[in-house]
């Protein structure tokens, strides 16, 4: 399905608000005024906001703008500056897998967010394009989120290492690791639990995680991809910065797109982050998850 089919909600979501707010309309403080108070419901954030409005007067004026379909324009591609200044153009993100290597993806992000899912989906797009994947299930805590993992597994055919309930994170870590690497995958996706009821306790808990792994594969950087629920709004973005501090991200995950009409939270974390965003999460299905594309995103956001 396509990605506007499946970013338009019944309630058309917070762009084809946009639109209906602005066409016709006269521009003046008024019409402002409403575009700024529906950027900020839709997740955006107040300081992004206000820059975004801003930047968008001065725009209008420097150009001599004159319809409210020429401001709409604008912002669009403000925007979608916004979202270039960290993401390739034109390209597809996702991960970029490397030949004769173990390519190692650490999944992090808190609890319910889609992380388990996404290793699933990621794990299964790999394993089309013919990589060897094999899957950590790094999430010890709950005998459910093993369980989870090994559903995903047996669907996709893909080989789960796990340990029971409530062993030590790094161990499976240090296995899946070993394992993938003694046995020349390509892929090693691994899951975490990232329980975030003390920061340092999932400081010490990543920080061990990311040791482990270093020493494994003898490799210094990895692909550490955090995943936010678009739908937890300026949550997800605390969470995001309480990551960023403590891990060394490279990219990010947004989930839960279909089930939004606040997708703007995008917007302020690619600035805040500086990261790319690697995916979205469409759905629940095994299919959901698009590679980002910057200027596939925008046109759909604002069809
Ligand atoms: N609608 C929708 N649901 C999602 C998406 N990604 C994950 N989920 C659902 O969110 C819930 C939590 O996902 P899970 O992968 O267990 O999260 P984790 O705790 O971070 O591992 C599950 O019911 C998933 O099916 C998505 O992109 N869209
Ligand atoms: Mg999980």
């Amino acid at each position: 399905m396509a990605l506007k089919d499946r970013l338009a909600t019944p309630k058309k979501g917070f762009f084809g608000k946009l639109k209906e707010m602005l066409l016709g309309k006269a521009i003046d403080d008024e019409l402002y005024e409403e575009l700024e108070e529906l950027l900020i419901q839709s997740d955006i954030g107040m300081k992004m906001t206000m820059q975004l409005v801003e930047e968008l007067e001065k725009q209008v004026s420097r150009n001599k703008l004159k319809t409210s379909e020429a401001v709409y324009d604008q912002l669009k591609e403000l925007l979608r500056e916004k979202l270039i200044s960290n993401n390739s153009s034109d390209e597809s993100s996702g991960v970029k897998i490397k030949d004769g290597e173990l390519n190692i993806i650490l999944v992090v992000g808190v609890n319910g967010v889609g992380k388990t899912t996404s290793i699933g989906k990621i794990a299964n797009q790999l394993k089309n394009k013919g990589k060897k994947v094999i899957i950590g299930a790094g999430d010890t805590f709950r005998a459910a989120a093993i369980e989870q993992i090994e559903e995903w597994g047996k669907r996709t055919g893909i080989e789960v290492v796990k340990q029971a309930q409530g062993s030590d994170p790094a161990a499976v870590i240090f296995d899946a690791v070993s394992t993938a690497k003694n046995r020349n995958f390509d892929v090693v996706i691994l899951d975490t639990a990232g329980r975030l009821h003390n920061k340092k306790d999932l400081m010490k808990e990543l920080e061990k995680i990311n040791k482990i792994i270093r020493q494994q594969s003898g490799q210094e950087k990895f692909e550490t991809l955090l995943v936010i629920d678009s739908t937890t709004g300026q949550n997800g973005l605390e969470q995001a910065r309480v990551f960023n501090e403590i891990v060394e991200l490279t990219g990010i995950i947004l989930t839960k797109f279909d089930g939004t009409a606040k997708g703007g939270i995008i917007f302020p974390i690619s600035e805040e982050l500086k990261k790319p965003i690697k995916f979205i999460g469409v759905g629940e299905g095994i299919e959901d998850l698009k590679e980002f594309n910057v200027k596939e995103f925008v046109e759909a956001m604002f069809d």
